[in-house]
């Protein structure tokens, strides 16, 4: 995400960093690093104009603040001001206060409608919500089966009725809605090219019938300007109250994202990273400026984390580690959870990249390299799997046999168990356990 545009500020910023003075003649230098690596993704000129006159002016006319390095008080200047142009602070999907709430989704043709509809519907139910789908694309053959689709796939319902009048589908589901006590309806509309004047009227038509609690444009970070100018046409027309930018997980500049709000005047409040229907997370401005600066975003990795770990577990591991009773078994557990945090590329990005963790962003994991160890450990007897020393040399080859890896990966996992066990007793004792601990991460 925003890769090239991240390495390029984070080069800037680290020469900035050690400086203990900064002059006007590096603030110069920086800036016009800084607005090269921003047009070269594609963020609007106008924006990159502002915003590098508003760093300049702030980072020359400071007064040195507190304990802070001058060179930081610069990267702090480009972190607030980046975060600004993100959009400053995460605004909240509204809910309507007598339900249902109706979610309008719009946008081009392919920008992903149909598929944030069926993600925003799997956030809201784990948000305790009840919310139910229907379609108004009646002119797209099979649109209105794509909904279904994709409904049945994450288990949610969805109101359907072939081929009628838009505006009278959007109604009739709202009505069906209240009547069966779901308290959030989405619609996904039909995608145009371009903009037309018959759709915006159509959207028009939607809206007066259902009147949206939050009209969501759905724009395509790929397309990068078009999807911005996209943003500024539609809220012309339709008074939008955010937008969900998608494919962010795609190889894109990125611009898109730092330029959407500062031309729309509308936030962005979701975004889509992949294909499937878990892939939306809540847009944070001041996180995503940490992640692109290099700073890391602890706290989305935190509440990624506390979806997958079970806290009593955690702590019971942890006891078990003060005690040296670390088997392989919670060896085995700890790899489970790992690999349900997703891939691991993509959680090391997320820690900030200095200090002893410098670097993790460039590693590179071998995902199936942990399902070995897994099958290894699985074909490991419960007995095993607590006395790692009764492991003799015909019992490797056995377990060898048993999950198809040669007996070096046992003797190799073995090992590592081992290591293992020693560093997380020590690592359990010290700071770092104490910090962990108070995250309950399952160290
Ligand atoms: N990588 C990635 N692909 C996405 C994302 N969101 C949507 N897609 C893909 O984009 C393509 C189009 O998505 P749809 O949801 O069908 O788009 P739509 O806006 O409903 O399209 P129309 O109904 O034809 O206007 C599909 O192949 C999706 O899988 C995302 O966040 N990341
Ligand atoms: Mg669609």
């Amino acid at each position: 995400m925003l890769e090239n545009l991240s390495t390029k500020l984070q080069k800037t910023l680290r020469d900035l960093r050690g400086e203990g003075r900064i002059s006007e003649r590096h603030i110069e230098a920086s800036m016009r690093e800084i607005r090269m690596a921003l047009l070269e993704s594609d963020v609007h000129f106008t924006v990159v104009k502002d915003f590098v006159s508003r760093v300049k002016e702030k980072a020359l006319g400071q007064e040195v603040l507190g304990d802070l390095m001058p060179g930081q008080q610069v990267i702090k200047v480009v972190r607030d001001e980046l975060t600004n142009l993100l959009g400053k602070e995460t605004i909240d999907l509204k809910m309507s206060k007598v339900p249902p709430s109706v979610i309008l989704l719009v946008g081009l043709q392919g920008s992903g409608k149909t598929t944030s509809t069926g993600k925003l519907a799997m956030w809201l139910r784990n948000q305790k919500h009840q919310p139910v789908l229907v379609s108004t694309d009646v002119y797209r053959p099979a649109a209105i089966e794509q909904l279904s689709i994709v409904a049945g796939e994450i288990d949610i319902p969805v109101y359907r009725e072939d081929g009628r009048d838009p505006v009278q589908l959007a109604t009739q589901a709202l009505q069906h809605a209240r009547d069966m006590g779901f308290d959030v309806l989405l619609v996904d509309t039909a995608g145009r090219l371009h903009i037309d004047m018959e759709l915006m009227e159509e959207l028009e038509r939607i809206t007066s019938a259902v009147n949206p609690t939050e009209t969501l444009l759905v724009a395509d970070a790929m397309t990068g300007q078009d999807a911005v100018n996209s943003a500024r046409e539609f809220n012309q027309r339709l008074d939008l109250s955010g937008v969900i930018l998608t494919k962010m997980d795609g190889d894109t500049r990125g611009g898109a994202a730092l330029s959407i709000k500062a031309v729309s005047g509308r936030p962005i409040k979701f975004i889509g990273v992949g294909e499937k229907y878990d892939a939306l997370e809540v847009f944070h401005p001041e996180r995503m400026a940490n992640r692109i600066l290099g700073m890391g975003d602890v706290l989305s990795l935190i509440e990624k984390a506390e979806q997958v770990v079970d806290k009593e577990q955690a702590e019971q591991v942890l006891r078990k580690i003060q005690k040296n009773e670390f088997t392989l078994e919670d060896f085995r557990q700890q790899i489970l959870q790992l690999r349900q945090l997703g891939p691991l590329e993509e959680i090391f990005k997320m820690l900030p990249q200095a200090g002893p963790l410098k670097g993790l962003d460039k590693v590179q994991v071998d995902e199936k390299q942990l399902g070995h160890l897994e099958a290894i450990i699985n074909s490991m007897t419960l007995e095993e799997r607590a006395h790692y020393k009764k492991i003799n040399s015909s019992r490797r080859k056995r377990i060898a046999r048993g999950s198809g890896r040669p007996v070096s990966e046992v003797n190799r996992l073995l090992k590592q168990y081992v290591q293992t066990k020693k560093m997380m007793k020590k690592a359990s004792k010290g700071f770092l356990g104490k910090g962990l601990r108070k995250l309950n991460f399952p160290i």
